[in-house]
Formats: C-alpha cells, sequence, structure tokens
C-alpha cells in the first residue's frame, strides 16, 4: 500500500494530493492514508502536509526501501517478497533462516549494514551502512547440487550487466566469484547451498557491491585491493537503479538457466572473464602452482595449463591471483 501512495505522490511532485484523493484510490480510509504517510515519514521521506492542500513529496531518503523497489522493478519472481534491515549480521545468514522456514523463491534480503559480512571460508566482508548493496537471494532450483557451484557464475554475469546497464561501467569477472575494476574488487559473491545427496534443497546467492565507497574509507587491509563503482564512475552511483537492475539481470539469466541449461550463461562468462587468458598462480591447501588459465569447463571449473598438463581448479578452497 504504501508503494502505492508513493507512487500517487510522485504523479503529482509539484502539486498536493488530498488525503480524500488517496483515499478514494486506492479505497482505503482517510485514517488510514494518515497512517501509511506517518510511516513513511518515520522511514525518513520528506512528506509536506498542508491542512487544506493534502501531501506532497518533497524527497525520499537513500535507502534501499522495499517500497520503492517494488514501484521500479521490473521482474516476476526475484524481489516480489523483499525483507530489509537497517543493519543486520549476515543478510545471507537471515536469508537460510527464511529458507529454512519456507520462503518463496526470489525472497530478498536487503541491509543498509553488516556488522559480520561473510565471505567464503570464514573471510569477512566488509559492509559499511549506506554505501554499498548487501543482498541475498534465495533460489530453489530443480538442478543437481553438482551444477550449483556455476549459479555463483550466473550471478557474476547478470552483476557484471547490471553495473553496465546503470554506470556504462565494463569491468572484468574474476573466477570464481569477485567482479573487478581495474584489478581492484568492486563485488563479492558467496553462493551457499542445502541439499540432500540429489536434489537441492535451496541456495542462498549473496552479493556484496561496493557502490559509493569512498577510496580512503576501506579499512587499511583492503584499501589496496578494493574498490568501488563511485570510485571508478567518479561520481555517485543510484543504489536504487542498481539493485533493481541486478535482481532483473539475474531474474533472465536463472530463468534462461532453468529453461535451456547454464550454455550460454558460460558463454557470457568467458566474454566478460578478467582470468582467462592470464598467468595465474593457484594457491591450494596442499599444493600451489603457475600456469595459464585457459578456459573454463562444462562444470565450471578453470582450466589451467600447467606446462603440458591442464589442471582443473574447481572453486572451494583455493585463491587466485592474476600475476
Ligand atoms: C567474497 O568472498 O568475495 C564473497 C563476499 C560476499 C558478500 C555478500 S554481501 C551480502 C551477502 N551477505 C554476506 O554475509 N555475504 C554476502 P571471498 O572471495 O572470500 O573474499 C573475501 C575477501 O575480500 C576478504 O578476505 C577481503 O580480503 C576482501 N574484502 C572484504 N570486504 C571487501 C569489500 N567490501 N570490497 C572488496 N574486497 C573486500
Amino acid at each position: 500500500m504504501r508503494a502505492r501512495i508513493l507512487q500517487l505522490l510522485r504523479q503529482n511532485e509539484d502539486g498536493y494530493l488530498s488525503g480524500e484523493a488517496i483515499s478514494e484510490k486506492l479505497a482505503i480510509s482517510r485514517t488510514a492514508v494518515w497512517k501509511h504517510i506517518r510511516a513513511l515519514k518515520e522511514a525518513g521521506y520528506q512528506i509536506e502536509a498542508h491542512p487544506r492542500c493534502g501531501y506532497s513529496l518533497q524527497q525520499a531518503p537513500d535507502k534501499l526501501l522495499p517500497e520503492e523497489i517494488y514501484s521500479r522493478l521490473n521482474a516476476s519472481t526475484l524481489g516480489k517478497k523483499i525483507h530489509y534491515f537497517s543493519k543486520v549480521t549476515s543478510t545471507n545468514t537471515e536469508a537460510k533462516k527464511l529458507a529454512e522456514s519456507g520462503c518463496q523463491e526470489g525472497t530478498v534480503v536487503l541491509a543498509e549494514e553488516q556488522e559480520n559480512g561473510r565471505g567464503r571460508i570464514s573471510r569477512g566482508w566488509f559492509s559499511p551502512p549506506g554505501q554499498g548493496i548487501w543482498l541475498s537471494v534465495v533460489l530453489r532450483p530443480a538442478l543437481s547440487p553438482y551444477e550449483i557451484s556455476k549459479c555463483t557464475l550466473m550471478a557474476a554475469v547478470a552483476v557484471y550487466k547490471a553495473i553496465l546497464r546503470v554506470t556504462g561501467i565494463k569491468c572484468g569477472i574474476k573466477w570464481p566469484n569477485d567482479i573487478l575494476y581495474q584489478g581492484k574488487k568492486l563485488v563479492g559473491i558467496l553462493t551457499e547451498l542445502n541439499a540432500e545427496v540429489d536434489a537441492v534443497n535451496y541456495i542462498v546467492i549473496g552479493i556484496g557491491i561496493n557502490v559509493n565507497i569512498a577510496a580512503e574509507d576501506f579499512p587499511s587491509e583492503i584499501k589496496s585491493i578494493a574498490t568501488s563503482l563511485a570510485v571508478a564512475a567518479g561520481e555517485s552511483v543510484s543504489r536504487l537503479e542498481l539493485v533493481c537492475a541486478v535482481l532483473e539481470e539475474l531474474e533472465k539469466s536463472y530463468q534462461a538457466v532453468l529453461q535451456q541449461g547454464f550454455g550460454e550463461v558460460l558463454t557470457e562468462w568467458r566474454s566478460y572473464s578478467a582470468t582467462l587468458g592470464k598467468e595465474v598462480s593457484v594457491i591450494g591447501a596442499n599444493e600451489s602452482y603457475v600456469g595459464k588459465a585457459l578456459d573454463i569447463a562444462e562444470d565450471g571449473a578453470l582450466l589451467v595449463q600447467v606446462a603440458d598438463k591442464i589442471e582443473r581448479v574447481v572453486a572451494g578452497d583455493i585463491s587466485i591471483r592474476t600475476i
């Protein structure tokens, strides 16, 4: 209902809209209108109330509020239900709880800030308030658990395209789960799986995008390896537009995967890759080596030429450095 009230106020941006007109258009009582307006003000909207003319929307807050997303989003499943938090431990943790309690596919968790944002294998993810997109999506794909590592590649392709659409910036995807700009990390993706031996119960795809973080605001341990879209673009970027683009692109890629498999995603991934063709060092728990990243296999593994052998690198406890 709040999304519809905002829509009406936006259609009237210069003028005022009376409480009576809103109540008639939405078939709710004047008291209900008043309560929704009060809630919107509490959420940070500047709404002027004039005793005779009614309400006028002056400014929306720079927040990723579900109402704002619902009114802009052009997707049919992803983001139909958004759980929004000002602050949360980790959006992936919240999304897993929702998935366990049976939430519908496409449910999204979004937070302005994460206190304990997570990377892979217990690494941390810096998630300051109001400057990034810290988002998780619950999916329930009818795929084999063995296919799920490719969902990270799918998400990377979707985020690459969303960034290009909204900012015009061409990034590079680093195998398996990073998006880089000029060699620095802009985006990290964390896919978590809950499955039986041969069937997926749910997956949570967590996406962290550094949107408007100033270069000097990154903590010292990642300052030299991290960047943001605002730094790359030289101006701030609309998080709202970007979050909608990410959900729309992810939905398109996901639907294509369900209908036709991962072929198209892998083709796109190859063309946006910042890894293929490069000398890489592969650092694993038991062995490390240097080679040339040749391609990704149909199962998503990275194929690395080491002398006259081709090694298959599967995601997991391995890090890849471009040399
Ligand atoms: C990742 O792990 O890159 C996955 C990050 C996923 C974050 C999202 S945010 C929404 C959702 N909720 C969560 O709790 N997580 C997901 P990994 O490849 O392991 O990289 C982690 C490493 O990246 C850290 O050890 C740092 O070196 C670096 N790092 C941490 N925060 C960063 C940031 N904001 N920007 C760039 N690099 C960062």
